[in-house]
């Protein structure tokens, strides 16, 4: 392994992971359903959590995109209460960092990447409310040649290695907005807890996490391409495997599966263990899952056990009776419902996003 460049190892946000092992210990260990409670949701900062006072909070929507082309110091404005007004809407949808599983290029390929060092905590499901941020555009009176939009966080700036890349921003391509995003001001039934981007934050189903903008202070519509570091500089693949220039920026996220068990759990030889675990895709609903404790060579099938449905995880147990005592591998794999099935190894990106290779879940049998 070659030594990181010391100018990668920079202060980060707050960042927490979810605990798989944890998902268990409710009710006599029946478990967590498919949304995950709010305090032990990930939480992924590229800096600190404001605190921003709801009543004075107002959604800035200004640009070229927009009727009469409103100025970002002369915008059209939403408060809490006026999007509390339009209809409500409610999805189902995961919320996965696109660098979520990154430490197994180390621990599994042996490839040094900066950044968060996630297992496979940086994922979870909820239940949000909010207005369809299609809804709030047409409001807003979206012109005909609008093509872009520029949603911004009103978190401090993020500063790293001496640069000063501005507010939190990414790109979001109209198409997509339209189609099923959400501006979303409830979590799990509840108004949105600072972390996770109160007063409103976006949903954007199925796609990297940084889509997602929190703590949403303004959206610039273009009639043109817009940009900012986090669809230029960052979120998109770098290495060998890649266009000199980089990919395109990211978009769906790949498939995974997580068992909820402790790594180095210790089971029973010669009784049976119901294995519990998750699995999902950013492109399509779950199709089905394997698994394997043989290293890999042979795979049964897991059973189901939630309707798989897309932009979110089906869960499911696999009941495993190993014989003789001894250090074992566990994997799970899914396939989803477009035939993208997780590979044996993830390709290389200097930055480590899009970790969609099986892992290897250690456990002894005594
Ligand atoms: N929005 C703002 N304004 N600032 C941020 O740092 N982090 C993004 C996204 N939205 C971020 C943001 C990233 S990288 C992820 S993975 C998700 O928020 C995490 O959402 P969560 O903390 O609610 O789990
Ligand atoms: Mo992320």
């Amino acid at each position: 392994v070659k030594p990181l460049p010391a100018e990668w190892f920079v202060p980060h946000g707050t960042n927490a992971e979810m605990r798989w092992d944890a998902l268990r210990d409710t009710d006599g260990g029946t478990g967590i359903g498919r949304h995950i409670p709010v305090e032990r949701f990930f939480v992924r900062n590229h800096t600190s959590t404001p605190l921003i006072d709801p009543d004075t909070w107002r959604l800035k929507l200004f640009g070229t995109g927009l009727s009469g082309a409103p100025t970002a110091d002369r915008p059209v404005e939403f408060s809490l209460a006026d999007l509390r007004s339009l209809p409500a809407a409610r999805i189902s949808a995961l919320m996965e960092c696109a660098g979520n599983a990154r430490s197994y290029f180390l621990t599994q390929q042996h490839q040094a990447v900066p950044g968060t060092p996630w297992t496979l905590g940086g994922v979870g499901s909820a239940s949000w409310r909010g207005v369809r941020l299609a809804d709030v555009l047409r409001e807003a009176g979206l012109a005909p040649g609008a093509v872009d939009l520029l949603p911004t966080g009103l978190d401090p700036s993020y500063v790293v290695g001496g640069t000063d890349y501005g507010p939190v921003r990414r790109p979001l391509p109209l198409a997509k907005a339209l189609e099923d995003v959400l501006l979303a001001y409830e979590m799990n039934g509840e108004p949105l807890t600072p972390d996770h981007g109160a007063p409103a934050r976006l949903v954007v189903p199925g796609w990297v996490g940084i889509a997602s903008i929190k703590w949403l202070g303004s959206i610039e519509v273009a009639d043109g391409p817009l940009y900012s570091p986090w669809n230029t500089d960052f979120y998109r693949m770098f290495g060998p495997d890649y266009p000199p220039g980089g990919g395109v920026p990211l978009t769906d996220q790949v498939a995974k599966s997580a068992f909820e068990l402790a790594a180095g759990a210790v089971l029973e030889a010669g009784s049976t263990h119901r294995l519990h675990g998750r699995s999902w895709s950013g492109a399509a609903a779950v199709r089905r899952v394997e698994v394997s404790s043989d290293g890999g060579r042979t795979w049964r099938r897991a059973e189901l056990r939630d309707e798989p449905r897309a932009h979110n995880w089906t869960r499911w147990t696999f009941d495993w009776r190993p014989e003789r005592p001894g250090p074992y591998e566990l994997r799970a794999r899914t396939t989803d419902r477009r035939g993208n099935t997780q590979p044996r190894t993830a390709v290389f990106n200097r930055e480590g996003y899009l970790f969609g290779a099986v892992v290897a879940h250690p456990v002894t049998v005594v």
